[in-house]
Formats: C-alpha cells, structure tokens, sequence
C-alpha cells in the first residue's frame, strides 16, 4: 500500500494564521467604514437622522432601514441611483461626495400622503 506523507503542523498552521490576519484586518478597516444607519418611516414620512455629515472625495456607505411601507431615494449631486427600500430588507448604498455643501436626498418612491416632504440632508464638509 502506498502512503503519502503527512503534511507537517507549520505546513498547516502558516494558511491558518495568514487567514486569521486577514479576517482581524478586514473586521479593522469595517470598524473604520461603518456604514451611517438611516431608517425610514412609513408612519411618519422621515428619514431619521434627517441630516448626516459626509467629506467631500472620501466614500461614504449608508445603510437604509425600513419596517414598513416603501420608500427610496437617489440622488444624481451625490451619485446615488434610484434604490427602493422594503420592509425588513437593509439596503447599503455608497457615494463618494464631489463638493461641498448640503445636499438634499428626497424620496424617490411615491409613498404616500407624507412623501413630499420625506428627505434627508446630506452635509459635506472638506
Ligand atoms: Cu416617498
């Protein structure tokens, strides 16, 4: 009967420590990216927080959250495409602002009676 040789323990234990880095270093740089958590009203037609701070050339991911209803937004200033949000179904979106100054995201879902005054404010800094 033929017999392979075993690999050794340093043969396995070198792939095993190198993905354990790259899994600690990637959790690192989510720590630094945490996305900004928008949430979306159906019962009161709001963006809560209705404003949030971005830097102009520094990419910036929101995660929209929604329990019922419909709602979406987009925005061509900030290069956001039209994205609906569903219940219960978080959606992340990211943007790199160009400029400064605000920039108003509304609605881009007809919602209901509250939806033209659903937005959100997006105020990039340098
Ligand atoms: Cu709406």
């Amino acid at each position: 009967m033929r017999r392979f040789p075993l690999p050794s323990a340093g043969t396995l234990l070198a792939p095993m420590l190198a993905l354990s880095l790259v899994a600690l270093l990637s959790a690192a740089i989510r720590a630094d990216d945490a996305p900004v958590a928008i949430s979306a009203s159906a019962e009161t037609f709001a963006f809560t927080p209705d404003k949030i701070v971005a830097h102009a050339r520094v990419p910036l991911t929101i995660e929209l959250t929604l329990t019922a209803g419909v709602h979406g937004i987009a925005s061509d200033e900030l290069g956001i495409p039209t994205t609906l949000i569903r219940p219960h179904r978080p959606v992340m979106v990211s943007f790199t602002p160009k400029t400064t100054g605000d920039v108003v995201v509304h609605c881009a879902f007809v919602c209901g009676i509250g939806h033209d005054g659903m937005a959100f404010t997006v105020h990039v800094e340098p």
